[in-house]
């Protein structure tokens, strides 16, 4: 094995966070992109649970994107900044918002159809709750915690996103979430982002090799 395996799907939320964090690391994989409704056999064998990001190393296996971003910046420190402690404190307080009560509902917004008696107004409001929540602990600069990206950045900024898309002209027409929707533009249009989302070829047993990143930054 050359390198890790990085079993992905482009439009994952969770395996963009995991895309960044080894991208701004440079730390190159196999990228095996996947269908959520026909998963490799062998991403199911050594990740029974069947969800993606799974990174697969010599000696480890990691199928949560937030551990396979810990492990990243244990091996680089990609962020390079010294937050307060009580930024690093947000940090955890507002991804686990954000992957617990934020995706519920968004799920339930973006996607009403598919849930039994879904109210999307209701679950609209309960996300842009938290939006407001969000907006309050934010610095006006170009990322949450001042001009330099974070691990809060790059953890909430892919579900912020979905959120927008579900209903583009309503969301940018908010008036009381500007410092995020400033922070979600600037993460939109930076190099980073458009790096990882990057199209791959859906990977089946026998394809030719992809790596990841497409290029360095
Ligand atoms: N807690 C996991 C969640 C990952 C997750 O739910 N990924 C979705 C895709 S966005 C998935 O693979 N779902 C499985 C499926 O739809 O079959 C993580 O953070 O890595």
């Amino acid at each position: 094995m050359d390198y890790p395996i990085l079993y992905s799907f482009k439009r994952c939320p969770y395996a963009m966070r995991a895309r960044m964090a080894l991208q701004l690391a440079n730390i190159k994989c196999e990228i095996r992109e996947v269908r959520l409704n026909n998963k490799p056999d062998h991403m199911i064998e050594v990740s029974p649970k069947g969800t993606v990001p799974v990174l697969i190393m010599k000696d480890k296996i990691i199928d949560e994107s937030i551990e396979i971003i810990n492990w990243v910046i244990s091996k680089v420190d990609i962020f390079k900044g010294n937050l307060e402690q009580h930024e690093n404190d947000l940090t955890d307080e507002l991804i686990s918002i954000f992957d617990n009560k934020f995706k519920y509902h968004l799920d339930r917004y973006k996607y009403s159809t598919r849930y039994k008696d879904a109210n999307l107004e209701f679950h609209r409001n309960e996300c842009h709750k938290i939006l407001k929540y969000l907006e309050n602990l934010i610095s006006d600069k170009n990322c949450f915690f001042g001009e330099k990206l974070n691990k809060l950045d790059i953890s909430i900024l892919p579900f912020i996103r979905q959120y927008r898309i579900a209903n583009e002209k309503w969301f940018d027409s908010l008036k009381d979430i500007l410092k995020v929707q400033k922070c979600l533009n600037n993460f939109l249009e930076s190099k980073l982002f458009i790096e990882i989302m990057h199209s791959y070829k859906v990977w089946e047993e026998g394809s030719d090799l992809d790596y990841f990143p497409a290029k360095k930054l």
